[in-house]
């Protein structure tokens, strides 16, 4: 029913969309992707059922956790590399393949892995990093779906430090990063001081 109800929003409301117009970037803003009805489901849904772990990265020699909870799904078992770590995705979810359909109703692109990251506080966080790796290929698709409490997300040029952005990805939204932004710009998800629950973030993307 709840599938059903998704589909026909989907077909029968205008996505409203913002271009974020950056140079050397395209980035593509829909506040409303999913309606609040809808996004609070799926928030609650991969709350519950994604398998979130903690993962490790090693900085001088130390094991140092990650400032939020993640977990990799896909299509395959193609593995995907970034920050240094292997992951292995699981078996990509119903709920999953449903925002991949309408993904791809939406633009067009077929993605083959979703990283999910599960920032449970405002001192969770992801620093300031480009999706560059190889495996992503040139001019990469990056589709960023949030869900529960908006956090800022900040853009700042690789060469021309006067080039800042920052936008709240509010709950429900989608920003799509595409053509040479990873190339010339790098993002991150800051801690916050403010008192907010927590938020959900899906990348989709495609490993070639
Ligand atoms: O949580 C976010 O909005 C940022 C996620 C991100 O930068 C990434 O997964 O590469």
């Amino acid at each position: 029913m709840l599938w059903a109800y998704i589909y026909l929003y989907a077909m029968n409301s205008e996505i409203k969309s913002k271009k974020i117009l950056l140079p050397d970037a395209n980035l593509v803003y829909y506040p409303n992707f999913l309606n609040n009805e809808i996004a609070n489901s799926y928030f609650k849904t991969f709350l519950n059922t994604l398998q979130w772990e903690q993962y490790y990265i090693k900085l001088f020699g130390k094991k140092i956790a990650q400032p939020r909870l993640s977990a990799l799904y896909a299509s395959s078992e193609v593995t995907y590399t970034y920050s240094g770590l292997k992951l292995s995705p699981k078996p990509s979810t119903e709920e999953l393949k449903k925002l991949n359909s309408l993904l791809f109703g939406l633009i067009g692109q077929e993605f083959t892995h979703c990283l999910a990251n599960l920032y449970r506080d405002g001192n969770d966080s992801m620093g300031w990093h480009a999706d560059d790796e190889k495996e992503l290929g040139k001019n990469p698709i990056i589709a960023s779906l949030s869900l529960g409490a908006a956090r800022n997300f900040q853009l700042k040029h690789k060469s021309n430090s006067a080039l800042k952005y920052a936008l709240a990805l509010e709950h429900g939204s989608l920003l799509i990063m595409k053509g040479s932004t990873q190339e010339f710009w790098k993002h991150q998800l800051p801690k916050t001081k403010k008192e907010i629950s927590s938020r959900i973030n899906l990348t989709f993307r495609t490993i070639i």
